[in-house]
């Protein structure tokens, strides 16, 4: 857009000393600013754009869409937008929390019963800090809208165990007795968890959902020949028996996120780049998609590598750098997080991101083994609970990463380590990967569990795996 506004220095130099003078200060500049910018005439003889045809919510300029709503709204990133963010993770925690028989109840942090006796009690909050001693104890800091506690940990390895899965920032209740009401000693930790699936209908018939991600197109280290091999498999060409009758049931192809490998993503991304142009890196994916049968829908979320905002929730890849994706009529572009409904079978689609924060942040958890992550993400109900390491939070007003409801399918990647699981009823998948090991993942000792992919068959949640490698 500042390319072909005119002289891009001169407008960026325009553009900032307009936002300095904002009451409110946005973190991040978006195209909206540049717009509202623009409507206002600060910007003096540059001219607007005129605008785009058919501008669905969806397709919407990025970053300032409310992922599902209609209208869109900006987000400045004031600690005002944080503290409502944060508002409205908390409530709808503790709600979900308090919807269980056994915390009816529970009370939230701030309101725990006074007195000069011991009572016990339940008590609900956000992670606000977590400490461990050497002597053998611990504290965690547990605070709600209007205050926090202290809550402290001694003796017993099980609840020990439970104090370290403990991930900052996920809402818990902890049940302990108290005396003052601003400290107690905990007892037990409950997160708010899902109970054991009833599963919707599917089709009564044989239909599969091919489950795939982090494809990066356009690096050096992407597997063109099991990529083309994979292809020819879902055209139902090659193959035999079984296998060509799971592609020729193929009616959905789910990509969640990392279609390309991008541009500028890592320093030196250029070394470890074949196709340097992001357009191209888009034109060549639209290529490989066009070869999949045309009755197969395919379903695209954005992943890092991707040409969109870089935080979460992510509004659907930019529209601009992917056009010949976008002009497919058997192609969904969506954002991350997703849920769709495929023939009765609900699906939480998400890049998979907060894996990064959470997996060293979680006792028995590894990267060889990412599907026991995103277990523990449905317990703590939440797509990205850790705020400030790698994952970026866009503080919108509803917190669209809290898992609710609850999907029969939850699909991520990522990491690019297949892994495939099932808790409570719902089948938890990672899809791996398209790309053999970056120098990165070397100097870090991950070993990536690429060409592996999870087929579920929707009329019984069975999963095969089918292996390119
Ligand atoms: O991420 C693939 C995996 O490798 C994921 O677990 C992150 C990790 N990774 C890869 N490159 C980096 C850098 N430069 N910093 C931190 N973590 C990294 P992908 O999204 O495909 O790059
Ligand atoms: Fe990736
Ligand atoms: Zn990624």
């Amino acid at each position: 857009m500042l390319g072909e506004l005119g002289d891009p220095e001169l407008i960026v130099e325009r553009l900032l000393k307009a936002i300095e003078g904002m009451s409110e200060r946005p973190m991040i500049i978006e195209r909206s600013h540049l717009e509202s910018l623009l409507k206002v005439e600060t910007l003096g003889e540059v001219k607007p754009q005129p605008p785009r045809a058919q501008v669905t919510p969806s397709q919407a300029p990025p970053a300032v869409t409310v992922m599902g709503g209609s209208e869109s709204h900006l987000i400045e990133g004031t600690i005002n937008d944080f503290r409502g963010y944060f508002v409205n993770r908390f409530e709808r925690l503790q709600k979900i929390l308090k919807a269980r028989a056994d915390l009816r109840d529970a009370t939230s942090v701030s309101f725990l019963p006074e007195g000069n006796k011991w009572r016990r009690v339940k008590a609900i909050g956000m992670v606000a800090s977590k400490k461990e001693f050497k002597s053998g104890g611990a504290v965690v800091e547990l605070e709600d809208t209007q205050g926090s506690i202290k809550v402290s940990f001694r003796g017993d390895e099980q609840l020990k165990k439970k104090f370290s899965r403990l991930l900052m920032d996920e809402v818990v209740c902890i049940y302990g007795s108290t005396m003052n009401g601003r400290s107690m000693m905990a007892e037990d930790i409950i997160w708010p968890d899902i109970s054991p699936r009833i599963r919707s209908g599917g089709p009564r018939r044989d239909t599969y959902a091919v489950l795939t991600s982090d494809i990066h197109i356009g690096s050096k280290l992407f597997m063109k020949e099991q990529f083309e091999s994979f292809i020819n498999w879902i055209k139902a060409e090659d193959g035999e028996g079984a296998s060509k009758e799971v592609a020729l049931n193929t009616k959905y192809l789910i990509i969640a996120g990392d279609v390309v490998d991008g541009v500028g993503v890592y320093p030196n991304q250029e070394e470890e780049l074949l196709i340097k142009d992001l357009n191209k890196q888009y034109e060549q994916a639209a290529e490989y998609l066009s070869m999949v049968p045309e009755h197969i829908k395919i379903i695209i979320i954005p992943g890092n590598h991707d040409a969109c905002r870089p935080t979460l929730p992510t509004p659907p890849i930019y529209r601009e750098y992917a056009e010949p994706v976008y002009a497919m009529k058997n192609v969904a572009m969506l954002g991350d997080p997703a849920v769709v409904n495929l023939d009765g079978v609900m699906f939480l689609l998400t890049h998979g991101r907060s894996l990064d924060d959470v997996i060293p942040a979680l006792p028995n958890c590894s990267f060889k083994e990412p599907q026991n992550a995103m277990v523990e993400l449905l317990k703590s109900r939440h797509i990205a609970p850790i705020y400030g390491e790698k994952t970026p939070l866009a503080p919108e007003q509803s917190d669209s990463l809290i898992i609710d409801p609850v999907p029969d399918v939850f699909h991520a990647g990522h990491v690019h380590v297949w892994g495939v699981s099932e808790y409570r009823g719902v089948v938890v998948a990672n899809s791996g990967a398209w790309q053999t090991q970056t120098k990165y993942q070397q100097s870090m000792g991950i070993e990536p569990r690429p060409g592996v992919v999870p087929v579920l068959n929707l009329s019984n949640f069975r999963t095969t795996n089918l292996n390119f490698v």
